[in-house]
């Protein structure tokens, strides 16, 4: 049987790092379930459906990549997928507190299902989607950080500010 991954997070916007995660899960897991998270608290720049449909826009060629978004427990999305691993991706050291604290959370709420962490290429090591939207905000070039849609979006998004 086909193992489902899923691969979580804001993706406000999604980035070339964001990008370089999804590809390599894809590589391993039979199925990837990028799992946008839904939340009422954030005041995120793009809507949950703008960052799903860019999201699909750019993983259309890859086929075993899914787009979705969810609310309420990371875990209980992934049970609900049929998803046995959960995948993140790791920049720096800097990442990996509050991984380890995600993760045992996760574990905690759920023994069964595993979270697997993907270096990044380091040549994304430094992007965050919110350096991208600074640098964006600003007018700097943001061409060689985001996939073609996502830099069109963002462009779009601070002309209409
Ligand atoms: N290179 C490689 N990976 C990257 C890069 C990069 N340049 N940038 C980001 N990533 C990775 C991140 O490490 C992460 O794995 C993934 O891409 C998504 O990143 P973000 O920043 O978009 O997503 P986060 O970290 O905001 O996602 C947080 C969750 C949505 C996973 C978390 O808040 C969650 O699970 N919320 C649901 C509530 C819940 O279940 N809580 C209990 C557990 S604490």
């Amino acid at each position: 049987m086909s193992k489902i991954a899923v691969v979580p997070g804001s993706f406000d916007p999604m980035t070339n790092g964001h990008l370089d995660i999804i590809k390599r899960a894809a590589h391993v897991f039979g199925e990837v379930r990028v799992a946008v998270l839904n939340n009422s608290a954030k005041k995120p720049l793009f809507t949950v459906e703008e960052r799903e449909d860019l999201i699909r826009q750019v993983t259309a060629t890859i086929p075993n990549v899914k787009v979705d978004s969810f609310s309420g427990l990371l875990v209980d999305y992934a049970k609900e997928a049929n998803a046995t691993a959960i995948v993140r991706g790791l920049r720096a050291v800097s990442d990996f507190e509050y991984e380890m604290q995600l993760t045992s959370m996760n574990r905690h709420l759920n023994e069964e299902i595993e979270t697997f962490f993907i270096m990044t290429n380091t040549k994304y090591s430094f992007l965050s989607s919110s350096i991208v939207k600074e640098v964006a905000k600003y007018g700097g070039d943001i061409d060689q950080l985001v996939p073609p849609q996502v830099a069109e979006s963002l462009k779009g998004k601070f002309k209409e500010e």
